[in-house]
């Protein structure tokens, strides 16, 4: 790499944000930070912008934008406010690389902001291609605005999709983990509480992607997000539970070829693919100790345990602003869940009613997207209100 690649990471206080960060951290010589945003962990914030001496930091909440502004004042940092800046920052011609590292459907807008801009995407906010996938793409290709996975299952495709020279994909192996509920029977998950949930097995993640591997709705939401991506049917894509986490997933070949890849799971070896691409650099991550791992092994994913996969199938092959339905209701019930409103199996109830009872639109313009968006979390909110009761 010739110059400094200058990064903005929309959700820099959260999980991906800072291990993208300590990435970043690890190859000074290579990367600036030119943009971090969050939405309200201010002191995190202002002291990431010092270290880093970032340009512009963003806290999305305006409400503390007085405290911001305070902890940066005598700093070469700009402080600003509100989603709105997220987006016209993004867009600058200072910034070569956005990290979408934002929670749920609140990165949809700034993403697109970026998209147009024209910008590298490094992309881990999967909400956005499940809400609005089909838009998403296809303003990527519209704007010349690369999308780079960060994902660990689809960096993982995308890196081994650089042996393909042009072939067909037979199949896309989309390994999981299983989550922390795997070898429980249903009677035991269905009283669960978040406690429980929030242990995952392998990967440390952020609250409310770790109570989706529970109910195995993120692996719903990676074959979306796997279909938009490398473009293909869903019926080329094979979820396969692998519980080590270490064959991160798979493509084959129509010659029945595999391509696997693997790495210890640690999120930093994805994002830093991304924000290196395609140049790999040094990581102070473990590395593969095969004969220790002694064995890995397979299971078929068991849809009676876990209907939110299934959920998911259903809004993709209903398509159109379905799984942004599924999306909307899933965020709702999730918040809930993680605040002991209601319990485990609720989630899949409330998501699979908001998919009967929402407005099915066929070809939704973004506008439908957002309203759909805002529709069915307030259908999903009723329904947890009145469980309570
Ligand atoms: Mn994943």
């Amino acid at each position: 790499m010739e110059r400094k690649r200058r990064i903005a990471i929309l959700g820099s206080t959260g999980s991906i944000g800072t291990q993208t960060l300590d990435v970043i951290r690890q190859h000074r010589d290579k990367f600036e930070v030119e943009l971090l945003t969050c939405n309200s962990s201010v002191d995190l914030l202002a002291q990431q912008a010092k270290e880093f001496d970032a340009n512009n930091a963003v806290i999305c909440n305006e409400v503390l934008y007085p405290e911001l502004s305070n902890l940066l004042e005598n700093t070469d940092t700009k402080a600003f406010a509100g989603i709105k800046s997220v987006c016209d920052l993004v867009a600058s011609d200072n910034v070569d690389i956005v990290v979408g590292a934002m929670v749920g459907f609140s990165g949809l807008k700034p993403t697109l902001s970026a998209i147009d801009a024209g910008k590298i995407i490094a992309l881990a906010n999967k909400e956005t291609l499940v809400a609005a996938g089909g838009i998403v793409t296809s303003e990527a290709q519209k704007h010349n605005a690369p999308i780079i996975p960060i994902d660990s299952e689809h960096s993982a495709i995308f890196q081994c999709l650089l042996s393909a020279q042009g072939n067909k994909i037979a199949k896309i192996h989309l390994t999981a983990s299983g989550g922390p509920f795997r070898t429980w029977d249903k009677d035991r998950i269905e009283k669960a509480t978040k406690d429980d949930a929030l242990k995952h097995p392998n990967w440390n993640m952020g609250a409310k992607v770790t109570i989706d591997s529970s109910t195995m709705m993120n692996k719903g939401f990676e074959v979306i997000e796997a279909k938009w991506l490398f473009r293909q049917p869903v019926s080329k894509i094979n979820v396969i539970i692998q519980p080590e986490s270490i064959i991160h997933s798979m493509i084959e070949y129509e010659d029945g070829a595999v391509m696997a890849q693997l790495a210890c799971p640690d999120m930093r070896e994805p994002i830093q693919f991304a924000l290196g691409f395609p140049e790999r650099m040094p990581l102070d991550n473990k590395k593969m100790d095969f004969a220790e791992l002694g064995s890995i092994s397979f299971f078929k994913p068991d849809m009676d345990k876990f209907p939110c996969l299934g959920l998911a199938y259903e809004a993709i092959g209903r398509g159109g602003n379905i799984p942004c339905v599924m999306n909307a209701a899933n965020e709702s019930a999730v918040a809930a869940f993680l605040r002991d409103r209601i319990g485990f199996y609720d989630i899949p109830h409330i998501i699979s009613e908001c998919m009967e009872k929402a407005e099915a639109i066929k070809e939704p313009t973004l506008d439908d997207i957002f309203m759909t968006n805002a529709v069915v979390r307030r259908m999903a909110d009723a329904m947890i209100e009145k469980m309570e009761r």
